[in-house]
């Protein structure tokens, strides 16, 4: 048996791809900030190792989240995974859903209300659906989850309590962990707090926030993320891969 399917009783899948030795890079596409009549253009000059499209914001307006995925898909077959800020943005155009608990924060809407509101879209669909453990780590500036939610971010001071965190969300069946800085961050996520969860975890590992050089990108890599995430440097039209 599969490792994936071990983890999880997925034959084929999206998550599955989190098993295979090559490392996934995701290029982040917010609906409220993507102008869906330049995607072919947009989708052109993501780097040629794009292995997914993460599709989600804070702040989408109704339907928006839609028609930009069926914009998206009409100039390119990327999976699309869904990164959704709340439940009005899931939708049945994309591949599959992020679905996120907010393990760092404690207010109970991120952690149970927002999914239990998702469940009358859920029920009965087809996406396929990926518990995963969402930990908000301080990026130096404050980002827009921590508004949102209101979650203090974790301090990369304290690695231990970040560990911890992922663990729990292993042990209440969390099947990925996603280390967030925050979108803009001016800090990602430093290797050595990637590298002490991915050992304490072994489970698939989605790194994110503030990632704009090579550098960063491999240093996140080398200290154990699979998936990682970029959105500000490219949305700035910054392509350094
Ligand atoms: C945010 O992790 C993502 O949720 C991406 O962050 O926009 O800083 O690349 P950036």
């Amino acid at each position: 048996m599969k490792e994936a399917e071990a983890v999880q009783g997925v034959k084929n899948g999206i998550f599955e791809t989190f098993f295979s030795e090559k490392k996934l890079l995701a290029v982040l596409i917010d609906p409220d900030k993507f102008d869906e009549t330049c995607a072919g253009d947009f989708l052109r000059k993501i780097p040629q190792v794009t292995s997914h499209l993460l599709v989600g914001g804070s702040n989408v307006g109704n339907g928006k989240s839609e028609s930009c995925i069926k914009a998206i898909k009409a100039e390119t077959s990327l999976p699309v995974i869904l990164f959704p800020g709340d439940h009005s943005q899931i939708t049945e155009t994309a591949d599959a859903l992020l679905f996120l608990s907010l393990l760092s924060g404690r207010n109970p809407e991120y952690l149970i209300g927002q999914h239990i509101k998702s469940i009358k879209k859920l029920r009965n669909s087809k996406l396929e659906i990926i518990p995963t453990g969402y930990i908000l780590i301080d990026g130096g500036n404050e980002c827009a989850v921590e508004r949102v939610t209101g979650a203090k971010p974790l301090l990369q001071e304290d690695p231990q309590l970040i560990v911890d965190t992922a663990l729990a969300g292993k042990f209440l069946g969390k099947k990925l962990i996603y280390l967030e800085a925050g979108s803009g961050a001016q800090k990602p996520v430093n290797g050595k707090i990637i590298s002490e969860v991915k050992e304490a975890v072994s489970l698939p590992l989605i790194v994110g926030g503030g990632i704009r050089s090579r550098e960063q990108l491999s240093e996140a890599y080398k200290a154990g993320a699979d998936m990682v995430v970029i959105g500000t440097a490219f949305e700035n039209g910054n392509f350094f891969i």
